[in-house]
């Protein structure tokens, strides 16, 4: 039989005559739909959402993550925050796997929730996207900002809560019992939030009593490697350095001896289920919130010995390294919990990442009575020159050389990052030549100190 061009499927119909084209030119044309901050609201309810709140990307709390943003999104110009309240008798079980099991399912709840605000508001004219809640993140950019958006910043900016003194935003009414999302969005939405009078954190500073690591200053600090090497053991690269483990154990009796076989069955949960959280007491403790707060109204001591006593009076392995600020919190506060040592999970892999981690794995323990001024000048493909000033428990980092130094660092990036990690001695960079330094050179030991890997 001869077959006719238009069935032959190699002969193709000229581009206004396909079926799609005409199909299309036959649509009405797109008008998206206006949108009010109160009905975007409601669409968010009606997706799921416990609470929600709409911000344009031009609020001033959102100028640092406007670029992050654009990135996700070009042409984005308003994010939807959203809020899902977790059942807080899970939250707070010392039993961690139904904490664990809560964070999870209402954190995927998030992401469907999500979803669906993104497909809606696309349906409507608006092009939408919605960045997970927590993971998959941008792994490429580890140990930099692996996360899209930064759903704290925008909850905040949207009025929906405050960042209370664990770091983690208070929600007026749920309190610190919430996972938040965003959903990024072209649409231009009328009307502003409504200012939040008020903080919702009451400040009794139960989170600064709870963290078995002492990642929570009773001064609003946060000791963020504190928090990571401990409660994210069994994420990123805390599974890396049980990893590491395997590569330096002789054999599998030294093995036995580093990681326990309770460790190994924990991390084989992580992997196989979705990875388990160690701690989270700070939010588990926290009594802030109209629909929380009664328990702790009426009675503050039952409330201590029912959800503060279960999880600080808890036995269980808490993870720090060596010579940290979290090593000797966890040594004096809890006695009775088992300190597991390990390596410092956050490694720098170049010189910018160098001097922006600093702030983050300072210790202000080590850094007790120490000042100085640290002038380095790192070289790879670009030189890049920072000053460190160290006062007595509190670290500056600035681009540049600036003021008198009282030791002076040059090296190439690749050698310094060598030494930090410590796969070569320091001694051996000075002998070689590799690494330079003027000024007095016995305050490198008190630096390094003050960032225990
Ligand atoms: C990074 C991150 C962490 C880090 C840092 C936490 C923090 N305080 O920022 C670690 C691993 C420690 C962590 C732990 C937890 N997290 Co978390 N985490 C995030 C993430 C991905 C981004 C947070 C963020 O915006 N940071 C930047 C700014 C806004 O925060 P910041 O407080 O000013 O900054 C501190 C640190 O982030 C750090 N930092 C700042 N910039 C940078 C850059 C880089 C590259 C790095 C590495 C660090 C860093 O330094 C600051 C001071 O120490 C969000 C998910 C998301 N996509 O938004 C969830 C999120 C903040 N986490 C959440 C939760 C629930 C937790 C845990 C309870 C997990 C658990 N079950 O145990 C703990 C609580 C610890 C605590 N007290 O904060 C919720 C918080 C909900 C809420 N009510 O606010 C979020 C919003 C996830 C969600 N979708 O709901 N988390
Ligand atoms: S536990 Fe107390 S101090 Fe900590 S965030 Fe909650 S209300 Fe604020």
């Amino acid at each position: 039989m001869q077959s006719t061009g238009s069935d032959n499927p190699r002969v193709k119909p000229a581009f206004d005559q396909h079926p799609t084209v005409l199909s299309v030119r036959r649509q009405a044309p797109l008008v998206p739909v206006r949108l009010t901050l109160e009905r975007l609201k409601q669409l968010a309810l009606e997706a799921g959402a416990d609470d929600a709140g709409v911000v344009s990307i031009d609020h001033p709390d959102l100028s640092e993550e406007t670029p992050y943003l654009r990135q996700a999104l070009p042409g984005v110009r308003s994010v939807v925050a959203l809020v899902l309240g977790t059942h807080k008798e899970d939250i707070r079980s010392p039993t961690r796997s139904v904490a664990n099991g809560e964070f999870h399912r209402v954190g995927e709840r998030m992401d469907e929730v999500a979803a669906r605000v993104a497909q809606e508001l696309s349906r409507l004219g608006h092009p939408s996207l919605n960045p997970p809640m927590a993971f998959p993140m941008e792994m490429d950019a580890f140990p930099g900002r692996t996360w899209v958006v930064s759903h704290k910043k925008v909850a905040v900016a949207a009025q929906l809560g405050r960042i209370g003194l664990h770091r983690s935003v208070i929600h007026p009414r749920l309190g610190s019992f919430v996972l938040l999302g965003s959903v990024l969005t072209e649409a231009e939405v009328e009307g502003e939030p409504e200012r939040l009078g008020f903080d919702p954190c009451v400040s009794c500073k139960l989170c600064v009593a709870a963290c078995p690591v002492g990642a929570i200053e009773p001064d609003g600090a946060f000791r963020f490697s504190a928090c990571y090497d401990h409660n994210y053991r069994e994420f990123m690269t805390g599974f890396g350095d049980v990893l590491e483990q395997v590569a330096e154990s002789r054999d599998r009796h030294e093995l036995r001896e580093r990681v326990t076989i309770a460790e190994t069955a924990s991390i084989w949960q992580s992997l196989s289920y979705k990875p388990s959280y160690k701690a989270a007491y700070c939010i588990a403790v926290c009594p802030a919130g109209e629909e929380v707060m009664r328990p702790f109204l009426e009675d503050r001591s039952a409330f201590l010995r029912s959800v503060v006593k279960p999880l600080t009076g808890k036995e269980e392995p808490v993870y720090v390294v060596a010579g940290s600020d979290a090593e000797e919190h966890a040594k004096r506060r809890f006695p009775h919990k088992r300190l597991r040592v390990v390596q410092s999970s956050l490694r720098p892999t170049s010189a910018r990442g160098f001097f922006a981690g600093l702030p983050l794995t300072f210790q202000r323990g080590p850094a007790r009575g120490l000042r100085a001024t640290f002038h380095f000048e790192l070289t790879d493909a670009e030189l890049v020159q920072a000053t460190v000033v160290i006062d007595d428990g509190a670290i500056t980092v600035q681009d540049g050389l600036i003021g008198e130094a009282d030791v002076s660092v040059a090296a190439a990036t690749k050698v310094w990052l060598e030494v930090v990690t410590k796969k070569r001695s320091a001694v051996w960079a000075v002998l070689t030549g590799r690494l330079k330094t003027r000024g007095d050179r016995s305050l490198l030991a008190r630096f390094a100190a003050c960032f225990p890997r």
